[in-house]
């Protein structure tokens, strides 16, 4: 895959900082060494429900209880919402189940057997081979289970099985056999479940989002590892116990970094992230907090997706990170809740123009354009001047087989043509319209998004989105089309 190389300009809008001002400029420092990247989109937006959905296991917490949690969480444009239950209390895991799908959301899975890390009184070391045996027949035994869309990492933190310390030592992450192991298994507890997926008929579960903490994503992830799963996901809590925003926003921007920089043009994947987990804090310090990091984060077109951890808890439960706070036996949203919720709807599924490959043209100059009014600073302009010009660009990434409302953001003015939109599966494949005809001419300058309704896509993967010029405004003096950013909204 061609990585196009994307030019950060310095204006606060190229970072993605239009609505909030200061990570700005700590999106700015850490942006002007950026690696290349491709044009990435945020594939998928989910809330974790850990210390409920795993921490509640044992307990007999009701189906009305669940129902309420998963209804604040699939309020805050998620696509997903994280279970967490470890494989032992399948009944426990369906009532989860079943409520994130009631409410029109996919699963994430994020859990492994009890055995792994001794939880809830199991001893003794599992193997990663008994883990992928356990893992078989998990998935087998419960096939209702799972949805195309569903994303399922068969062992989060892989690092933290009792394994790797009890049979190579606190210092196993330095010992290579140790290592390559640890990489394998990775690679073969993804084709375990792929398999016994295949075996139940059940396709689209995206076993390729693999959490680990940053330092093995950084430091002991083999390039094997990455080449199966395409992407890199971080757990990732780089807070400490600070309270200042900024501070914050520094440290998980450099937390990110060192991620990118072993890794340049793979999408990084927010496996887990929350604040506070070091120190409990106010709901103010936390909003201030997360909206500081969550500008940043908006700033790097990087992201491929994000988890936060965790959505229900409080502060006797693990860490400080919860969004919602259950009083008198309800469960409300802190207000960082609608932080999270207005970040996810601003980045979910969309790229940039100016970041996306052109695959091909009728000829005419294709250009980045500098503008910041524009989302990112800026956006793609093809110099268009007659009927039947076009400009076919790829990098747009669709993350599972379904149908999105597609939505496409254009810069208007008295020197524009109309397009239509076709979308191809290759370069050379069928090019099918999209939407109607869509007339870019205004007297004077306006920026628009355009919702070009739904689009199914029968499978997964890099499509084609050509825009050809069929005409132009009677009042309008030339044909060019420029575009600010593609969002494909999954339905
Ligand atoms: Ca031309
Ligand atoms: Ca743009």
């Amino acid at each position: 895959m061609n990585i196009p190389l994307f030019q950060y300009s310095l204006a606060p809008q190229a970072l993605g900082c239009s609505r909030w001002s200061f990570g700005c400029l700590f999106a700015a420092l850490l942006a002007i060494s950026a690696p290349a990247r491709g044009a990435v989109a945020v594939a998928y937006t989910s809330i974790d429900t850990m210390k409920e959905s795993r921490d509640q296991e044992t307990s007999s917490m009701s189906q009305t209880e669940i129902d309420q949690i998963v209804a604040l969480c699939a309020a805050l444009n998620v696509t997903h919402i994280t279970v967490d239950t470890h494989w032992e209390y399948p009944s426990f895991m369906q009532k989860w189940i079943n409520s994130v799908r009631a409410h029109g959301k996919k699963v994430y899975f994020q859990t492994h057997p009890n055995q792994w890390g001794d939880s809830n009184g199991t001893t003794g070391i599992m193997t990663p081979p008994a883990h992928n045996t356990a893992l078989n027949s998990f998935i087998l035994a419960n096939p209702t289970f799972f949805q195309s869309g569903d994303i399922f990492d068969p062992c989060p933190e892989p690092e933290n099985g009792l394994y790797w310390k009890s049979t190579y030592g606190s210092g196993w992450s330095g010992n290579s056999t140790a290592v390559a192991e640890w990489n394998a298994f990775i690679r073969s507890s993804s084709d375990t479940a792929d398999a016994a997926f295949a075996q139940l008929g059940i396709t689209g579960v995206d076993t390729t989002v693999r959490s680990t903490s940053p330092w093995p994503a950084a430091n002991i992830l083999e390039q094997a590892t990455v080449n199966r799963n395409h992407r890199v996901t971080i757990d990732t809590y780089p807070e400490g116990t600070s309270t200042d925003p900024t501070t914050c926003a520094n440290a998980r921007l450099a937390e990110i970094q060192t991620v990118t920089n072993k890794w340049p043009g793979i999408p990084v994947c927010i496996g887990e992230m929350g604040y506070s987990n070091g120190v409990a804090v106010s709901d103010s310090v936390q909003n201030s907090v997360l909206q500081a990091e969550l500008t940043a984060m908006e700033g790097l077109d990087c992201i491929g997706g994000v988890n936060y951890w965790v959505g229900p808890g409080s502060d006797t439960a693990g860490g400080h990170t919860f969004i919602m706070k259950k009083t008198n036996g309800v469960w409300s949203d802190r207000p960082a809740a609608a932080t999270l919720s207005s970040y996810y709807a601003d980045v979910l599924g969309l790229m940039e123009a100016e970041s996306l490959t052109v695959a091909a043209s009728s000829g005419d100059t294709v250009r980045v354009m500098t503008d910041s009014n524009m989302r990112g600073g800026g956006g793609s302009i093809i110099d268009a001047d007659a009927v039947n010009d076009y400009v076919t660009y790829t990098g747009i990434n669709v993350p599972w087989a379904g149908t999105y409302d597609l939505r496409v953001a254009v810069k208007k003015l008295n020197t524009r043509g109309i397009f239509q939109l076709a979308i191809a599966p290759s370069l050379t494949g069928t090019y099918n319209n999209h939407g109607a005809t869509q007339d870019l001419y205004s007297s004077t300058t306006s920026y628009t998004e355009i919702d070009i309704g739904n689009v199914s896509f029968s499978s997964p993967g890099i499509k084609y989105f050509r825009f050809t010029v069929v005409g132009k405004n009677a009042s309008s003096s030339g044909y060019s089309l420029a575009f600010d950013y593609v969002q494909l909204l999954p339905n």
